[in-house]
């Protein structure tokens, strides 16, 4: 009979290797996540049963309209952490302030940012869907977690990782050792590992990118564009509007997920995804299975977040091809780089 891992054996058998002076703390806090994902593909899966499809009628904090299902995935993870003690504070990409943990609970070493339900605009049309998260130690001091928790950059990292809600429900995560992928079975209620040490093939197969916004383009991405759809790239379309799944698939079949800066609203001059709740903890999970992601101009990981909620334009997947995409901006979109860089801050890991 073949080795059933399930993720508790696997994170605490990572644990007892690599970490074998770990309190259990963090342990425990990837159990937690896997739990949520449990629950939230229990809610995902009844959502045309219960009713609870469609608009909630709020505007979030980036200004779009708030589904249902993300404001309860959103209270569902907020509630499930807030009182374990393993966290001093989290960030939601549905939140505009940082969550503070009740002062009637304790605090932990972790904080926690989380994209509780991303792709939530093909809700309606049952496409899968799914949650980003992301780990970084507490740097703060005092009682209570600060926003400087939540604005670290990306390399500094512990773990980070997301649950997909498709055909079947997998959860990916890194805790800086390799990639690991499992596959929820309804039948037992667990996550046995399905996807171990995930490598991204050096062939890549797909590419990724929404030409749907092609005349907003600078010029450079205008070009990139192209030159992914020349038969020499031997690359296939695929864009499913949900990032996290666009991701996973570029992660096993190789290629690139692409969201470049466009021209269509000026308040937006830097594309549409979140540096701290989407593109950071993916750029994370990516270089961990020997990827690359970059905002056009270095790498995510090294970005020193200002805001909890800024946006950064993402090119993620084979080195080769996100390193073009740097190239092509840099030879074609100097105007727009040098605004960009007088804008965002690149750190380099010490
Ligand atoms: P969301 O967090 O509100 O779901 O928005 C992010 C999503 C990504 O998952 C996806 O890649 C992108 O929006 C698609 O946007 P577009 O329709 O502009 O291509
Ligand atoms: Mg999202």
């Amino acid at each position: 009979m073949a080795k059933l891992i399930t993720i508790e054996r696997h994170i605490l058998e990572e644990q007892q290797a690599h970490f074998p002076e770990a309190t259990g703390t963090f342990t425990n806090l990837m159990y937690d996540i896997a739990l949520v994902a449990k629950q939230i593909t229990h809610l995902t899966s009844r959502a045309g049963l219960a009713n609870i499809l469609g608009a909630a009628g709020d505007v979030n904090v980036q200004g779009e309209q708030q589904q249902k299902l993300d404001v309860y995935a959103d209270d569902l993870i907020y509630r499930m952490m807030d009182h374990t003690g393993r966290l001093c504070i989290m960030g939601s990409e549905e939140r505009p302030e940082p969550l503070h943990i009740p002062d009637k609970y304790p605090t932990g070493p972790y904080a926690l940012l989380y994209d509780p339900l991303d792709g939530s605009s093909n809700i309606d049309y049952n496409v899968s869907i799914g949650t980003i998260f992301s780990i970084h130690r507490r740097v703060s001091t005092g009682d209570r977690g600060t926003i400087d928790d939540l604005l670290q950059p990306g390399y500094k990292m512990v773990a980070a990782g997301y649950t997909i809600y498709g055909s079947s429900t997998m959860l990916v995560y890194s805790a800086g050792i390799g990639v690991h992928g499992f596959t929820l079975d309804p039948n037992i209620g667990e996550f046995l590992l399905s996807h171990p040490n995930i490598r991204i093939p050096s062939k890549p197969k797909y590419y990724s990118i929404n030409h749907g916004y092609t005349a907003y383009w600078h010029d450079g991405v205008r070009q990139y564009g192209q030159w992914l759809t020349q038969p020499e790239r031997n690359l296939s379309l695929r864009y499913i509007g949900s990032m996290v799944v666009d991701f996973h698939r570029t992660l096993l079949s190789g290629g690139v997920f692409a969201y470049p800066a466009d021209t269509r609203d000026p308040d937006k001059p830097f594309g549409k995804l979140r540096l701290n709740y989407e593109c950071a903890p993916l750029a994370f999970v990516a270089e961990q299975a020997g990827g690359y992601a970059s905002d056009g101009v270095g790498p995510i990981l090294n970005i020193q977040p200002q805001d909890i909620h800024q946006r950064v334009p993402f090119f993620v997947g084979n080195r080769d091809l996100v390193e073009k995409a740097e190239e092509f901006i840099d030879q074609h979109d100097t105007e727009w780089v040098e605004r960009y860089m007088s804008e965002v801050q690149h750190v380099v890991p010490a």
